[in-house]
């Protein structure tokens, strides 16, 4: 056994693959030390040490956030960088029309310079981390070198860290490498900055056919938890495709009747759709229990019954805070209450977080996400729109008890939706996989709210994977196509739904929040072969009369919009999906363009 050269902790390995390539990485980043990470909570503390040592993170007051941070980024580093994140495959047509490019040898030409000593007078962290449960056959391992404190934290929340991982994958287990850098090596004597980054220096990349990730210049989110959308969506898509599973953009959510019969739906929205409310969501329907197996990814693999299996590939939350409150997500504001790091929100008086719509009164005074001083009417938001708040996922209230299941919990229904003020109704059922493929292919939100009701602009989003696909999106739907055509398969039902449409006079027609929780039992009943369905050119909606409606106050007439097909309109909507399809060339699946081609006939017939 190899005992590892490292500053602290004990952590052994014999996996001479991952010493070589870690020695490697060293030679070229050339940091002062290199540090394993074991995965204790010593550790985790003591990244926060250093964190608040440096001046980079501050302690939060004990009686307000026990044990948490707040983290202020550096402006020009504040969200992941679609226009800087790139598939660097031999051939561009693999990538796709959805993905930026790069040859391989290119991008590596491009690397070797930015990462040559970019970690000098920087401690280099080795962080071997699992997505999923540890030995999961559903899971998969990744290490991580990051020389970011802040991204050893919060991977620490967000995945399986440690000497745990390192025994699963024994000596020469398999794992995806991912190198990360903040790019900004310090000289002798050169005093830090609180966020240190290259904001200039970009770089977000994946290596399909070595299923390696290198990512510089930044410290945030996706762009530098690499476990995230860079392994668990853009690699594992590529994986996913080459071993016959699926890697989405999913929620993933347990239902449970007054009956005690559990199912478990599957769901993909695009951003600002109500993704992390949804996968909280305090059910209105009595006797009915709502629990979260996740609220981002999902990993979904055939069981020996024919049947999907997903597990969440992540261990927490990194969620958006402007707009989580008691009432739009109280169970995300009790994962929160403690051992969270916070990034990027106001800092009150007292020691607390805030941001814009959290509960209670504004405060007079607060330190905003610049560090500047702030008060109510200031014009700059106290938070940034894309702050966000990290906190392990079994802090939440409604986490399912079965949410590490190794074995994956078995998937019956799968959920798209857009935002969309018109046109597409409340809920609505596919007749077959194949529709349902298509219905996530054309899947869409309105870029704007459009005015009084009328028609957006159309911004599609297929299976909220347009910038997490790492491959051709018309290979992706292909995938989808041959999941379904798996001998014994027994694909879930597949359903598209919209919260968000509107009245005529611009008012929200449905709800939402916890009353979806009636349309969840309506897909449970689809499920089981029960609840009436209206037939019609796009697909099988709800009878009025086989949703829940018990004690929900509204008008006759908005039921009747949101549960209306207007054929007219629809056909409005059919040369914008033509534009979409016609993107991906040769590569689009003719059963999807056949799906287009029979819908038009259907609203026309
Ligand atoms: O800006 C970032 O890096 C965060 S992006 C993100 C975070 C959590 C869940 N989903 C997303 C996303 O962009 O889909
Ligand atoms: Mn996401």
């Amino acid at each position: 056994m190899t005992q590892v050269n490292q500053t602290a902790g004990s952590v052994n390995t014999e996996h001479a693959k991952l010493l070589a390539w870690v020695d490697e990485v060293a030679g070229q980043c050339k940091p002062e030390s290199v540090y394993w990470c074991d995965g204790s909570q010593a550790e985790y503390q003591s990244m926060l040490d250093t964190m608040v040592a440096s001046g980079s993170a501050k302690w939060l007051a004990k009686d307000k956030k026990p044990n948490s941070v707040l983290v202020l980024s550096d402006p020009a580093d504040v969200a992941r960088v679609e226009d800087r994140t790139f598939i660097c495959c031999e051939k561009e047509e693999d990538a796709g029309p959805t993905n930026h490019w790069k040859a391989p040898d290119e991008m590596r030409a491009i690397l070797k310079p930015l990462f040559d000593g970019c970690m000098k007078g920087r401690t280099m962290y080795v962080i071997p981390f699992s997505m999923g449960p540890v030995g999961s056959p559903i899971a998969h391992i990744g290490v991580e070198i990051s020389d970011s404190p802040y991204v050893v934290a919060n991977m620490h929340t967000m995945t399986r860290v440690g000497t745990k991982v390192l025994d699963v994958l024994g000596a020469d287990g398999e794992f995806v490498p991912c190198v990360h850098s903040i790019g900004s090596p310090l000289e002798p004597g050169q005093k830090d900055v609180a966020w240190p980054c290259n904001a200039d220096n970009k770089y977000i990349t994946h290596f399909p056919k070595t299923k390696e990730i290198w990512s510089f210049g930044s410290g945030y989110g996706g762009n530098a938890l690499l476990g995230k959308k860079c392994f668990a969506l853009r690699i594992a898509s590529i994986m996913a495709k080459e071993q016959g599973w699926m890697a989405e953009h999913m929620l993933i959510l347990k239902l449970t009747s007054p009956q005690g019969v559990t199912k478990y739906i599957a769901a993909a929205f695009p951003s600002a759709c109500g993704k992390t409310n949804l996968a909280m969501l305090n059910p209105t329907v009595p006797g009915w229990k709502v629990e979260c197996v996740g609220d981002d990814i999902a990993w979904m693999k055939f069981g020996k019954d024919g049947k999907l299996y997903a597990i969440n590939p992540e261990a927490g939350f990194f969620g958006v805070a402007p707009g989580t409150n008691y009432d739009s997500n109280p169970n995300a504001m009790e994962s929160l209450k403690e051992n969270a790091i916070f990034t990027n929100v106001g800092l009150t008086d007292d020691g607390d977080i805030w941001w814009e719509e959290i509960d209670g009164p504004t405060p007079d005074h607060l330190i905003d996400w610049h560090g500047n001083d702030w008060k109510p009417g200031t014009d700059v938001k106290a938070a940034h729109p894309n702050a966000r708040f990290t906190a392990k996922a079994e802090q939440c209230p409604v986490i399912a008890s079965n949410w590490e299941d190794p074995a994956g919990v078995p998937i019956d229904a799968i959920l798209f939706g857009g935002r969309r003020a018109s046109t597409q109704p409340l809920a609505m059922e596919a007749s077959s996989w194949q529709h349902g493929t298509f219905l996530g292919s054309t899947m869409a939100s309105e870029k704007t709210a459009a005015a009084a009701g009328g028609l957006g602009e159309l911004r599609f989003d297929p299976m909220a994977m347009l910038p997490f696909c790492g491959y051709h999106m018309g290979d992706y739907w292909q995938h989808w196509l041959n999941m379904g055509n798996t001998p014994g398969a027994k694909m879930p039902k597949v359903f598209y739904v919209n919260w968000f449409r509107k009245s005529p006079d611009g008012k929200w027609l449905w709800p939402g929040f916890g009353e979806n929780s009636r349309i969840l039992k309506w897909v449970c009943d689809r499920v089981d072969g029960k609840g009436d369905v209206t037939a019609t050119a796009i697909g099988n909606l709800p009878t009025i009369d086989s949703l829940d409606l018990d004690g929900l106050d509204m008008p006759a007439e908005d039921l009747k919009q949101l549960l209306t097909v207007d054929n007219a309109e629809w056909l409005k909507v059919i040369p914008a999906m033509r534009d979409h399809y016609a993107k991906f060339g040769d590569k689009l699946p003719k059963e999807l363009a056949g799906e287009l081609d029979a819908l038009e006939a259907r609203l026309k017939a």
